[in-house]
């Protein structure tokens, strides 16, 4: 009792106390202000939450980036994150995409962040506005533009006057569009944090003092700037007291240390969905009951905000993404590339966030009490003594056995690391590990309205150094060298040999030897192609060796130098270097022959580029040809398609080609690099997205460019569907999540409490075909499922008749509705209940 009303006084008395310090500090500003109603901060905090309108939050959050989506996809995308029980969305804000030349910004079309926010708050949600300036973000140089490495005696995200000025500079123009627009909570908008810097923790010991000195700037200059929400830093153990300390990892319910200070709230604002890709890598996985684990753990260690990075990953147009970062981004998400429901982790986060919802008063007010029963299992409560409010949080953290916990007079079963949510300290209305949501498999469908036209084909020509005029006596540093203006960049020298020079043996070749500091190159010789090298994102430096046909006379070695990105981390990013380091020739009757210093000549990009031949306008400028049996380098292929049927998301399927870029009527859809195979054999990234706001309904220009050789007749274009939806319910399920609520403090039972498999088809699609049933110890997944040793008929029998033809469906799990009679052919084993059906327009159907 006394503690009750001594917390409760102590949340009143900081309200107050927030109240009065922010409105004194924002008088001029509000001044300024008509029709002001209320006076004082929107947003403020004390050690539990953020307080938004005078109440304390929870906060699921999600981030989704607007330039990885076109703005068609964007209201689709915000209204699927509220349906999985989403209120607040989190985006950076992409420098190098605003003001890619300096002074010159932009922020129409896809670059429309304002619209993106808006549109967020118009559906009810929250944003969380993280600045940067610095974002790493898997984005070429973590959102710096190119032009700021160029900035005389600057040091990147550290304490000096180039970098200050230019940071501060961009940092208020941005503020100062959110504040135009009205964006901001205390101004009516949606936005209720904002974010200064990003991760700095991970690089502050490079930059010693400065780095401190830093810090302390950012903090000042971004509360200074605009204090009407409060600002937070991630990973910023020593965050200055103006600003408010987040976690990012994988694990905040156990690896957090809590925030800088007692006053502040313990938020997550990134914790990983998935991992991102690079190329070269295999797939990667977070199982939705591992990423439910940790955050119901994280809420039932005083966490009150966490955020899925990301909720929807979306694609690396263009060349937006930094190195080696695969083109599509966090496939892995809730929301997969193409934005379709990743089931059944969107569902059991959906579910998650309704558990924990119907938990906010006791998590919000409540006395959180920690009881360990033994090494792995834990009792955690919130309870508001002398009320009926009270929460429980029953872990079992041992990752193999089960557990069973007494708790209150009752045995709680418990599977292998998974927590069960008891919203009134009775019922368990969810457990981290038993997945009720339906699950869904992904499907690419050749399209057959897109497919089957005729390609062209242009060859790139390979320069001499007599055709390029930027010369130098060794090969010039790449990143400076295209400023980032191309991925490419040729370099070019001749040598003369004397017959007596060369080896006299012919089955005795020269070595061509270039070591690179990356990322990737070909290599020419007399305009023959000798080869292709390339490093990795662990390693960026390779060396490429081979046998080369040198002869008497002039010899001209070429060499397509690219990058694949630029970095996004790490200290001083802006002296990190890339391109052809030294060259030699080995093998000849002297022995080896360095000709780093030969003299170089230089062209940034490649002719096509200049050309624009992804362009209808720039397609014409060259005669194409048809295509040869023998596609070689460097090559430029073009053809026409129809958009393909209905309205699924389009892909192409590049797995026939190797390594360049595709353009779809002038836009780039980013890199492809298909022969860069993983550790399983398999390339990282066969499909790639062609959003449909990019296509017209027929003659769409198809350009490709191949960097070393490919069969472009056998890319096909997709639809890409998740039409195959599937249920497994066990007997130790808890009931579902939706057939309870929390009622004028009262926690009840809405419906009657049945356990069930719910299937509900996207699009308004309805359910074709049953294609597997099994009420008895299945295995697999969804998509592959395997029959096991028991089964029931009747099962087949009654999911056919719930299901067939219906868009969604509800089969009642108990044995009186699925056995026949009683009947059960292994009655010592568990029961699942997995069904998979095949969804379809019902149009079809009938046709
Ligand atoms: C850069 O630093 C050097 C050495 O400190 C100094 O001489 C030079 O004036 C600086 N250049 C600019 C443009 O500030
Ligand atoms: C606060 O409440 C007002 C009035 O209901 C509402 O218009 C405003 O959007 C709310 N602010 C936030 C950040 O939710
Ligand atoms: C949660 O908050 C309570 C008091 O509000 C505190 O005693 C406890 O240490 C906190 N737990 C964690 C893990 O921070
Ligand atoms: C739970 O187990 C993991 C290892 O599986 C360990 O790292 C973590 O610290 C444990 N947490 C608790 C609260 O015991
Ligand atoms: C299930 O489908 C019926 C029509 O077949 C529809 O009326 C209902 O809203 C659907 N329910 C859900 C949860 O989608
Ligand atoms: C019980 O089920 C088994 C296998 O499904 C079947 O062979 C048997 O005839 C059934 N018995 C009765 C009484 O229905
Ligand atoms: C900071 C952190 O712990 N992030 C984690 C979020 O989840 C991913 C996927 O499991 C982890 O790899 C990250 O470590």
């Amino acid at each position: 009792m006394v503690e009750n009303s001594r917390i409760l006084l102590l949340a009143i008395f900081s309200l107050l106390l927030a109240t009065t310090t922010t409105a004194y500090a924002h008088k001029k500003h509000i001044a300024h202000r008509k029709n002001q109603e209320r006076v004082g901060p929107v947003v403020t905090y004390d050690g539990r939450s953020l307080i938004i309108n005078g109440s304390r939050e929870l906060l699921f959050s999600g981030s989704i980036h607007y330039p990885r989506s076109p703005p068609a996809l964007w209201p689709e995308l915000i209204r699927q994150a509220k349906e999985g029980g989403l209120n607040l969305i989190q985006t950076y804000i992409f420098w190098n995409l605003h003001e890619p030349v300096q002074g010159q910004f932009n922020f129409d079309g896809d670059r429309d962040f304002v619209k993106f926010i808006k549109m967020i708050g118009e559906s009810g949600l929250w944003v969380t506005l993280r600045v940067g300036p610095y974002v790493e973000a898997e984005w070429n140089m973590g959102g710096f533009p190119y032009w700021l490495r160029e900035v005389p005696n600057i040091t990147f995200r550290s304490y000096n006057e180039p970098f200050l000025y230019h940071m501060k500079k961009y940092t208020e123009t941005v503020l100062d569009i959110a504040k135009k627009e009205n964006l901001f909570a205390d101004q009516g908008g949606p936005i209720i944090m904002a974010q200064i810097e990003n991760e700095y923790n991970n690089v502050q010991l490079a930059y010693r003092e400065d780095g401190l000195r830093y810090v302390k700037w950012a903090a000042e200059m971004a509360t200074t700037l605009y204090n009407g929400v409060p600002w937070i830093m991630c990973k910023q153990k020593d965050a200055p007291p103006s600003v408010i300390s987040t976690c990012n990892g994988r694990q905040c319910g156990d690896t957090f240390p809590g925030p800088n200070g007692p006053d502040k709230p313990s938020l997550w604002t990134e914790n990983w969905t998935a991992q991102y890709r690079v190329f070269g890598d295999s797939p990667s996985m977070r199982a939705a009951e591992d990423l439910a684990f940790a955050v119901a753990r994280f809420f039932a260690k005083n966490g009150t905000l966490n955020n899925y990075y990301m909720y929807h990953g979306g694609t690396n147009f263009g060349r937006t993404s930094s190195s080696f970062v695969s083109t599509r981004y966090y496939d892995e998400a809730p929301l997969d590339e193409y934005g379709l429901k990743r089931e059944p982790k969107f569902g059991h986060l959906r579910d998650l966030h309704r558990a924990l919802r119907l938990c906010k008063k006791p998590l919000l007010w409540g006395v959180p009490d920690v009881q360990k029963i033994n090494e792995d299992l834990e009792i955690i409560t919130f309870e508001k003594p002398g009320s009926k409010i009270c929460a429980a949080f029953l872990t079992n953290n041992n990752t193999v056995k089960d557990a069973t916990i007494g708790f209150r007079g009752v045995d709680y079963y418990l599977p292998p690391k998974s927590i069960s949510i008891l919203p009134d300290c009775k019922t368990v209305v969810y457990n981290t590990f038993a997945v009720v949501a339906q699950h869904s498999s992904r499907n690419f469908v050749a399209s057959e309205k897109a497919n089957a036209r005729k390609w062209e084909m242009f060859k790139e020509t390979i320069p001499t150094i007599n055709d390029l005029n930027d010369k130098s006596p060794s090969p010039k540093e790449l990143y400076s060298l295209t400023k980032d203006t191309s991925d490419y960049a040729w370099y070019s020298t001749s040598i003369n040999f004397d017959r007596r020079d060369l080896p006299m043996r012919l089955d005795i070749l020269p070595v061509l030897q270039v070591a690179s500091l990356g990322h990737a190159l070909l290599a020419f010789v007399n305009g023959e192609y000798v080869g292709f090298g390339h490093g990795s994102n662990v390693e960026k430096s390779h060396v490429l060796n081979k046998p080369i046909i040198l002869k008497p006379g002039v010899n001209h070695i070429s060499l397509l130098a690219m990058t694949v990105g630029f970095p996004n981390s790490g200290a001083y990013m802006e002296k990190r270097f890339a391109g052809p380091r030294a060259v030699s020739l080995q093998g000849l009757m002297a022995g080896t022959l360095d000709i780093t210093q030969n003299h170089w000549g230089h062209q940034v990009g490649i002719s096509g580029e200049k050309m624009e031949l992804f362009t209808e306008e720039g397609s014409k400028k060259v005669n194409w040809v048809p295509v040869s049996e023998t596609p070689g380098p460097v090559t430029w292929y073009k053809t026409y398609f129809d958009a393909p049927e209905g309205n699924d998301p389009v892909a192409l399927r590049m797995t026939s080609m190797a390594k360049g870029m595709v353009w779809v009527n002038g836009r780039s859809i980013g890199r492809y690099w298909v022969s860069y195979l993983s550790a399983i054999a398999k390339p990282t990234q066969e499909e790639y997205h062609i959003p449909r706001a990019f296509l017209k309904p027929k003659d769409n220009l198809l350009v490709v460019f191949e960097e070393t050789g490919g069969n472009p007749e056998k890319i096909e274009i997709l639809t890409v569907n998740r039409d195959t939806i599937c249920s497994v319910v066990t007997e130790y399920h808890p009931p579902h999540i939706k057939t309870w609520e929390r009622k004028d403090n009262q926690f009840r039972a809405v419906v009657d409490p049945v356990k069930a498999a719910h299937l509900s088809c996207p699009d308004n699609k309805v359910i074709e075909k049953v294609e597997f049933v099994n009420f008895g110890d299945a295995g697999g997944a969804c998509g592959a499922f395997l029959q096991g040793k028991c089964d029931s008929p009747k099962a087949h029998e009654v999911v056919q008749k719930e299901c067939l033809g219906k868009k969604n469906c509800t089969i009642e799990f108990s044995r009186e509705n699925l056995l026949d009679g009683g009947n059960d052919s292994c009655p010592d084993i568990a029961k699942t209940l997995a069904i998979q059906v095949k969804c379809s327009h019902a149009t079809k159907n009938i046709a």
